[in-house]
C-alpha cells in the first residue's frame, strides 16, 4: 500500500536549474572554463561537489581551490534565490499536495541541495511536507539509495511504501536502487521510472495511486 510522496525539489517542486546555471557559468567565465547549458544538463540532482567536478572535466585544482570556487557559486545562486516567491511552484504542484495531504499521504522532500530548505522558505511550502531530507542529510549522495532511504526512515515507511518524484537520471537511479516505486518529471532523462509525467498540472493523486499500485500488484 503506498503510504506517501517523495518529492525532490529542483525540477519537481520549482525549477531553479536555470539559476544553478546562471551561478556556475559565471564561475566558468571567470576561471576561463568553457561551460555550455548542454554541461549544465550534466549537472542535475547531483551534489555541488560532482558538479564542480563535471564542470572541471578532468581538470586538476587543489581541495582549498575546490572548496572556494563552490563557496563562491553558492554566493552567486544564492543571489538569485532571492528573487524565488510562491510564484514560482512549477504548474499543478500546488493542488497535487493539497490533493496528496486529503489523500491521507505522508509527503516529504528528498533534494541533493544543501540550499532546500531556504528554496521551499521562499516558495511558503516549508511547512507543507512531513520531513525534509537535502545535501545536508547523508554522506552519499544521489544515485546512491541513502538520502531516500534516510527519508523513509524519518516518515517511518517502508521503501516499498514510498513513491519518489524526480526530474533527474541521478535522482531516478538512487530511487530505484532504495526500492521505491518512481515517477519521472519531464521525461527526458527518466524514461526509466516506472511512470512519465510531463509536470503535475491536472494530475489525479488517485489516478497516479491506481497506475502506480497497479506495477506492484
Ligand atoms: P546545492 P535537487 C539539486 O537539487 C540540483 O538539481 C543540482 O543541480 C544541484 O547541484 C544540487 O541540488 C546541489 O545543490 O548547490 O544548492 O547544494 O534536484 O536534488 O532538488
Ligand atoms: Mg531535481
Amino acid at each position: 500500500m503506498i503510504k506517501a510522496f517523495i518529492f525532490d525539489l529542483d525540477g519537481v517542486i520549482t525549477d531553479t536549474a536555470e539559476f544553478h546555471y546562471l551561478a556556475w557559468k559565471r564561475l566558468a567565465d571567470e576561471e576561463h572554463i568553457p561551460f555550455t547549458r548542454a554541461d549544465n544538463e550534466q549537472l542535475r540532482g547531483v551534489s555541488r561537489q560532482e558538479s564542480l567536478k563535471r564542470l572541471l572535466k578532468g581538470r586538476v585544482i587543489s581541495a582549498e581551490q575546490a572548496q572556494a570556487w563552490m563557496t563562491r557559486k553558492n554566493v552567486y545562486y544564492l543571489s538569485h534565490l532571492e528573487q524565488v516567491t510562491p510564484q514560482n511552484r512549477l504548474p499543478g504542484v500546488t493542488e497535487f499536495i493539497e490533493q496528496s495531504r486529503a489523500a491521507g499521504l505522508k509527503l516529504a522532500i528528498g533534494s541533493a541541495s544543501r540550499n532546500a530548505k531556504n528554496v521551499l522558505t521562499r516558495l511558503e511550502l516549508f511547512d507543507a511536507f512531513d520531513i525534509i531530507g537535502d545535501g545536508y542529510s547523508v554522506v552519499n549522495t544521489k544515485p546512491a539509495p541513502d538520502l531516500f532511504i534516510w527519508v523513509a526512515g524519518g516518515l517511518g515507511i517502508h521503501v516499498l511504501e514510498g513513491v519518489v518524484f524526480e526530474d533527474a537520471e541521478a535522482g531516478v537511479d538512487a530511487a530505484l536502487a532504495a526500492g521505491f516505486l518512481t515517477v519521472g518529471m519531464g521525461c527526458a532523462n527518466v524514461n526509466h521510472a516506472h511512470l512519465c509525467l510531463n509536470d503535475l498540472s491536472g494530475v489525479q493523486v488517485k489516478d497516479v495511486l491506481a497506475q502506480l499500485s497497479s506495477i506492484r500488484g
